[in-house]
């Protein structure tokens, strides 16, 4: 009875009311698919973490990374941690409360990780590492990680060293920034190559952070240090800091190349150009032009395709017998 009564009086007077709700519905409705259509069918959306801009290096892979989405039509949610790992699990949390189709990130440090990468797990959404590797006990909890093998380039840098100086060094060690994968194995690798050459020792060892004012500050260090003067060979994590370690040999009035043998990693744009001056005589490559590679792994993915628990990248060493002028100009980054 109520009810019919209620209805009733619907039908009389609330009936320009409920036209105006059906207007207004309907151009909501418009309006959603509007912006639906902005958002091809199929579009993956991709949550990407960086660590931040520290180095050439990293500048490079950002913009591999962004172009590649773009080139693919990718909605890309880019978020920059500016070097710190609680800013990375924040911006991991917020994609899990967006429900991206892809979480990727390049992990600052090894360790942390697992409680964001199991909220991650149970809300369904995949994880991609990029770059660098985390240490977890479930490898359950990524797809894939697409990177360099890192202990092998330290043992790359440790080879063309031992080579170059005949086996017999007093080496200062620049190491990349503490707790992170490649700082962890790239010290790793070359320190396993050289334990067979007696005669190379590592007497100075400190982080740079990855970074050319950090590389600097600290080669300034070992040069005031009581072994400064002893040093004749630089073993840097990252092209960026031998070049702020070169900065800091040259303001002490000594040869960067010629007193101090610098061997580092990365192969980024500036090393060779330093190659080319005769200031530094060797980068190991480590290829930060990933973004095709994890593009094509999240869409095989996504398609249903198994995919291997790592993917590799491909890479080089280049000395002063190969950076000629023609090679740093082909050089992509
Ligand atoms: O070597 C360094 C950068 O994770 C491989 O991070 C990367 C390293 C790279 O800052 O320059």
């Amino acid at each position: 009875m109520n009810a019919n009564h209620a209805h009733r009086k619907t039908n009389g007077s609330i009936l320009p009311c409920l036209l105006t709700a059906l207007a207004l519905t309907g151009t909501l409705l418009v309006g959603c698919s509007s912006k639906q259509s902005e958002k091809q069918e199929g579009q993956i959306t991709v949550g990407f973490s960086q660590i931040g801009a520290e180095s050439g290096w990293r500048t490079a892979n950002t913009q591999s990374i962004k172009s590649e989405a773009e080139k693919r039509g990718v909605d890309l949610r880019f978020s920059d941690a500016q070097g710190k790992q609680e800013n990375q699990i924040r911006a991991i949390r917020t994609f899990i409360q967006q429900k991206v189709d892809v979480i990727a990130f390049s992990p600052v440090v090894e360790t942390g990780w697992q409680p964001v990468l199991e909220e991650a797990k149970r809300a369904g959404i995949p994880v991609f590492l990029t770059d660098r590797a985390v240490d977890v006990t479930d490898d359950s909890l990524y797809v894939s990680f697409i990177g360099s093998d890192f202990i092998e380039e330290g043992r790359r840098a440790g080879e063309w060293l031992a080579k170059k100086m005949d086996g017999k060094a007093k080496i200062a060690e620049l190491q990349g920034t503490t707790g992170s994968a490649p700082a962890i194995d790239r010290k790793k690798g070359f320190e396993a190559f050289i334990a067979d050459y007696p005669e190379m020792t590592i007497i100075k060892s400190q982080s740079g952070d990855f970074t050319r004012a950090k590389g600097k500050e600290v080669f300034e260090a070992f040069l005031r240090s009581p072994e400064g003067s002893e040093i004749n060979a630089l073993y840097a994590h990252n092209d960026d800091m031998a070049l702020g370690a070169i900065q800091a040999i040259e303001e002490a009035g000594k040869k960067p190349g010629t007193d101090i043998v610098i061997v580092s990693i990365d192969g980024v744009h500036d090393a060779f150009q330093a190659i080319l001056d005769g200031k530094l005589n060797c980068t190991v490559e480590c290829n930060p032009l990933i973004g095709p590679q994890v593009f094509d792994a999240v869409e095989k993915y996504l398609a249903g395709e198994e995919l291997p628990k790592r993917i590799q990248i491909e890479e080089g060493v280049f000395d002063e017998n190969i950076v000629t002028q023609e090679v740093l100009d082909k050089r992509q980054y």
